[in-house]
Parts: C-alpha cells; structure tokens; sequence
C-alpha cells in the first residue's frame, strides 16, 4: 500500500498546473489511490476567500494551503495542489512542515511566451492591457524550483506523457 504525499504542482498560469493534475488524478484513482486535489476553485472561494495577489496574500494563501495538505497527508490521502506558489521560500516552508519524501514539488515548466499564447481566461490580456496588476509573469515574479522532484514541459510533452512521468516517479517514490 501506498501513504500519503502531497504533490505540489507550481507553474505560471497557464502552464498546466490544473490540466496535469486532473488528468493525473484519473490515473490515480484507476489504480485505487485515494487522493484528493486542492485548486483555486475549492480554496481560493472558501477558506481564502479572504486573500488576493499580493505578496503577503499569495504567501498566506500558500501557507494555509501547506497546512490543509499536511492534514490530509495524515488522513493518507495523496494530495494534489494546483497553485502557481510564486515564492521558492513560500514552497520551501511547506517541505518543511511535510515529513522527508511526502512533499514531491512537479514543476509545470512552460514559457511565459506560450502561457501567454494559451491565454484561456483573457487574463494576460488584461494585464498587458494595465487591467490587471501584479500578475504572474508580467508585472508580479515568479521564482522557477531550484531542485523539484518532477520538471514536466508543456511546452514540449504532450499530456500523456506528463501524466505518465509521475505516475512513473510515483511507482519508485511512494
Ligand atoms: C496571477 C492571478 C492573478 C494575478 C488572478 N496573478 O489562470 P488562473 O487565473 O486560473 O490561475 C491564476 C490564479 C492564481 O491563483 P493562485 O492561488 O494559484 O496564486 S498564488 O499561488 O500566487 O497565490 C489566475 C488568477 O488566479 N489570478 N489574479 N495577479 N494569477
């Protein structure tokens, strides 16, 4: 049997963060792993509705996020979050808080060039435009991992053979 991890996915937006994830949880749950997905949508409307984009907030915003995995890393559940998690340190305190091996850190690896060609919600548009401030990528950081587990390109490899990459690292690591 299988314990509980949390897998960090962290990327731009637009990089795939979501599209990976739920694909991936598919894959998971045919094979009878219990998992549960943490995302904008369950988080960013409930518990930190609270919270906006800047720095402070993103960083509040992660550190919740960091303590509801660790929760559920306890319940035995493999956790999958999607945020962009701008801040290295930011992340970094969550593997602090996570026991060794139970924090796998997926970097979404895609250019800002094609994020921002993917645009699927107009939100590049907008922050080009002045419309949006401190957005991601345009007027806000983001910081790459240093050493994650998982660097997948979606820019380069299909959704396929991303999804297959982890389940991969996910049969030798847990
Ligand atoms: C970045 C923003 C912003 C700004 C709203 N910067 O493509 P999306 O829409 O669905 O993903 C983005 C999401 C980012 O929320 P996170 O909780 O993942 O961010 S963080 O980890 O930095 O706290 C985007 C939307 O919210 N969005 N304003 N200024 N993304």
């Amino acid at each position: 049997g299988h314990k509980g991890a949390v897998l960090w996915f962290t990327g731009l937006s637009g990089s795939g963060k979501s599209t990976v994830s739920v694909e991936l949880e598919k894959e998971l749950h045919a094979q009878g792993i219990h998992t549960y997905r943490l995302d904008g949508d369950n988080i960013r409307h409930g518990l930190n509705k609270n919270l906006g984009f800047s720095p402070e907030d993103r960083k509040e915003n992660i550190r919740r996020i960091g303590e509801v995995s660790k929760l559920m890393v306890d319940a035995g559940l493999v956790t999958l979050t999607a945020f962009i998690s701008p801040y290295r340190e930011d992340r970094d305190n969550v593997r602090e808080l996570l026991g060794d091996g139970e924090f796998i850190e997926v970097f979404v690896k895609a250019s800002v060039e094609t994020c921002e060609s993917r645009d699927p919600k107009g939100l590049y548009k907008k922050a080009r435009a002045g419309e949006i401030k401190g957005f991601t990528g345009i007027d806000a950081p983001y910081e790459e991992p240093s050493n994650p587990e998982i660097t997948v390109e979606t820019d380069k490899q299909s959704l396929k053979e991303s999804v297959q990459q982890i389940v991969e690292y996910l049969k030798e690591n847990i």
